[in-house]
């Protein structure tokens, strides 16, 4: 067993979220920045996390919010200067909080200086992309993108180059080892000042084995030539080698359509490239293929797909929500009779489980979904161009209204809620998405007070959390139960955890093990001896 000096950092790690865009403004120009970061520090610290996820602050025009990358050793000044990240990072140092930066390496801005060089004609940088012409065809391949329509665009010159997300994200083309020494020398760039890893931005589509049609696929046509490619495992392989394993890393990779087979390839310590992923079936638990078309939630199989990924990975990346994904209590919880205890529960659930627990800003105090008016509140760019692709296919303004409302990105990028105040704490001027109406309750000054509330159950689960090995460090074994009852073990030498979830609105028979529940989110008095209430979450302990 590794001795705690060569024992990695990040294994008993929890990892918060921040997305910057959203989280706090210290200038008033409705956007948030890096010095409104810096003064939520004190905050994060007391919540009891060891590190933060930054989503993109570099240069950017900004039409993915930062994942459109114009200057990848620059800053947004948006969201401030290089000073202003410096003193993040020495501050947040300070404190005992470590920073991963988000790394977004499929693609660059299509106002980066490369690609513009490219569009000019400079040989050297056309082939940091994908220029192609259209053959006499209209397009040089059949591939779809990730946020609808073609994975091609055509430029002035009348030739196409290769987008697998929106116009204003150009492929890479990672066959060119220029490619590969301009993005080690980011990577570099970044450790020197003393970031502690990266979140790779969709990693297992960077390289691209052929341009080849693909099969026909309803959103991802094409995908099987740059799904998890060997090329793409011998990327990360030589990254790892050249750069990471230099520095005391923590590499956590975004891996899209992504399963156990490929997620253990990825992740087995042996083979030195990522140090985890994080997968998305349990996110796709109530789509139809695409995530615009739902289908009814069932609790019994979201258990089943967590239960499959805790057997699957060395150390599992969780997480229930992020910048991409609705909210969690909208998702897997009820905000309309049990807000409050399912966003305990599913914050339970989260720190009791196997691996690197993700926070997302907001997740804490069970911040929802937004409350947007119609459809002239989004402002993301995915959502954007599906709304195209469902007008090309006729859907009429009220359907497509529906699809979007309850699924776009922005629902998570809502500006936090620090207080009750018209701009939520987060702003003085005019917020750059509508802030939600329920800042009136849900909101950290007031959480903050108040003992029993979800902020507060955070906090004392993350202590709890840090104070058990079991939970640390144990295994874990799923207990027969109901199936939409989620019973598991956490075991030490010393000790076993029985961890109950009812991710249901119904109360539960269960069989109960242990001796004496030591965590919950139901009060002594409130709670049954033969059965678990609506979104119960208890943690039972039992010596052995
Ligand atoms: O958000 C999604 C579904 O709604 C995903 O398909 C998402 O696009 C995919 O997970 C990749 O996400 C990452 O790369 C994108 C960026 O827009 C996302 O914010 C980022 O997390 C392109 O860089
Ligand atoms: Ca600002």
């Amino acid at each position: 067993m590794a001795t705690s000096s060569t024992k990695k950092w990040w294994k008993n790690a929890i990892i918060y979220q921040i997305y910057p865009r959203s989280f706090c403004d210290s200038n008033g120009d409705g956007i948030g920045d890096i010095p409104g970061i810096i003064s939520k520090l004190p905050y994060l610290k007391d919540l009891g996390i060891d590190a933060i996820w930054l989503s993109p602050v570099y240069s950017s025009p900004g039409y993915d919010n930062g994942y459109d990358i114009s200057d990848y050793k620059n800053i947004n000044p948006e969201f401030g200067t290089m000073e202003d990240m410096d003193r993040l990072i020495s501050r947040a140092k300070r404190l005992g909080i470590k920073i991963v930066m988000d790394l977004v390496i499929n693609h660059t801005s299509d106002e980066h200086e490369w690609f513009q060089k490219a569009l000019a004609g400079d040989p050297k940088y056309r082939d940091y992309y994908y220029f192609r012409d259209g053959n006499g065809r209209k397009y040089p391949n059949n591939w779809g993108s990730f946020f609808g329509g073609r994975a091609w665009s055509k430029t002035e010159n009348g030739d196409y180059y290769l987008h697998l997300f929106s116009d204003k994200q150009p492929d890479l083309n990672w066959h060119n080892p220029d490619v590969y020494e301009e993005m080690t020398s980011v990577m570099q760039f970044w450790l020197d000042k003393g970031i502690a890893g990266f979140r790779c931005d969709v990693i297992n589509v960077i390289f691209k084995d052929n341009l080849e049609d693909g099969k026909q696929h309803l959103a991802l046509t094409g995908r099987e030539h740059y799904l998890n490619t060997d090329g793409c495992h011998d990327l990360i392989r030589r990254f790892n080698d050249d750069v990471w394993s230099k520095y005391k890393t923590f590499i956590v990779g975004e891996a899209v359509c992504i399963n156990p087979d490929n997620a253990k390839l990825l992740t087995d310590e042996d083979r030195k490239e990522l140090d985890t992923v994080f997968f998305f079936e349990h996110m796709d638990v109530d789509s139809r293929i695409v995530k615009w078309f739902k289908k009814k939630y069932h609790p019994s199989k979201f258990i089943r797909i967590i239960d499959k990924w805790q057997n699957t990975l060395e150390v599992p990346a969780n997480y229930f929500e992020n910048h991409d994904q609705i909210r969690s209590v909208n998702h897997f919880g009820n905000t309309e009779k049990y807000w409050e205890k399912s966003a305990k529960l599913l914050c339970g659930l989260n720190l009791s489980l196997r691996g690197v627990p993700f926070i997302y800003e907001g997740e804490e105090i069970g911040m929802t979904n937004g409350d947007f008016r119609g459809l002239r509140d989004i402002k993301d760019v995915e959502s954007f161009n599906i709304n195209q692709s469902m007008k090309r296919l006729l859907l009429t303004h009220s359907v497509r209204r529906k699809l979007i409302l309850r699924t776009s990105r922005d629902n998570a990028r809502t500006p936090v809620q620090w207080n009750s105040s018209e701009g939520a704490g987060f702003t003085t001027g005019e917020p750059w998405l509508k802030i939600n109406d329920n800042k009136s309750f849900i909101n950290v000054e007031d959480e903050s007070k108040d003992e029993n509330s979800i902020l507060n159950f955070y906090k004392s689960m993350i202590e709890f959390r840090k104070g058990s090995q079991a939970i640390q460090e144990g295994t874990y074994r799923r207990v027969a139960s109901p199936g939409d009852v989620y019973i598991f073990t956490r075991e030490s030498d010393e000790e076993r955890l029985y961890i109950y979830c009812n991710l249901t609105s119904m109360n539960k028979v269960v069989e109960f093990y242990g001796d004496r529940i030591i965590f919950g989110n139901y009060g002594e008095d409130e709670r049954l001896d033969f059965m678990l209430k609506p979104y119960e979450f208890r943690i039972v302990v039992s010596n052995i």
